[in-house]
């Protein structure tokens, strides 16, 4: 049996549920209460971020490592192209946009003004447990502003970052948003930017469909990226090549 240890709204768990799926492989969540999961990972991978997957008797923690787990372990329906220079790029692009996740993430934080409709997407899958789970929502909106550097002049610097990115993917797909982001299918590449740019352009479904709590600013400002191929792009992909859970 396989588990996932996971937050539902994370854009990096994302990436390895799309995997997961992608390849048919049935797993179980294990939602992790955020703050506290960092004495189950540790002890788990040795790690202090999730994912964390358990495959058997296997044990990964990152979800790059994953990936390369799921490819090496389970042959069907590669998401690492045969051709080594393909290969090559996808992988590249793999570490790019891993990197890019941390700008989409630190920036759409800081556009958060009314934290209601997060706070409710992050806690709601936790038991109340007397009323504890939403007496903690300020220490954790707390903790994620440290955590992740949402600072004014952080979050400016995340925003050029994550339009940088934007420019790649539509630089690797010529403007198209049909296309793959490397040769003519679905590969790592594909999934690793389509999820960890996801929560910006909210796909229907998602974890992060209905969350809110921006200014009418930020919103003129995710219109514009919604219009651009890359935003018709992830759009695409997840209507096209993410599998539906049953
Ligand atoms: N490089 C890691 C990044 C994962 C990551 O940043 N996970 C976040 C959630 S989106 C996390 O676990 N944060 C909690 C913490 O750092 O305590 C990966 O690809 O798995």
């Amino acid at each position: 049996m396989r588990t996932l240890y996971q937050f539902p709204i994370s854009h990096y768990c994302e990436k390895t549920r799309w995997h997961l799926e992608h390849k048919g492989l049935d797993y179980q969540v294990a939602n992790l209460f955020p703050g506290l999961h960092r004495f189950k990972s540790k002890r788990l991978a040795g790690i202090v971020t999730l994912p964390i997957l358990q495959d058997g008797a296997t044990r990964i923690g990152d979800s790059t490592a994953i990936a390369l787990h799921l490819e090496q372990a389970y042959p069907q329906q590669p998401l690492l192209p045969e051709d080594a220079d393909q290969r090559a790029a996808v992988l590249e692009l793999e570490e790019r946009f891993d990197r890019l996740g941390v700008h989409v993430r630190r920036w759409l934080y800081g556009q958060i003004k009314d934290w209601s409709s997060v706070m409710h997407a992050m806690l709601k899958v936790y038991r109340p447990w007397f009323g504890l789970r939403d007496l903690l929502q300020p220490v954790l909106i707390n903790g994620v502003q440290k955590l992740y550097g949402v600072t004014p002049e952080r979050v400016a610097k995340s925003r050029i970052e994550l339009l940088a990115g934007l420019d790649l993917i539509e630089q690797q797909i010529g403007g198209d948003p049909a296309r793959y982001l490397v040769g003519e299918r679905l590969s790592l590449a594909d999934v690793s930017a389509a999820a960890l740019y996801a929560p910006l352009f909210t796909p229907t479904g998602t974890p992060w469909d209905g969350i809110a709590g921006h200014d009418a600013e930020t919103q003129r400002f995710l219109d514009q990226l919604y219009a651009r191929p890359a935003g018709q792009w992830v759009l695409r992909r997840y209507a096209e090549d993410r599998p539906r859970a049953e």
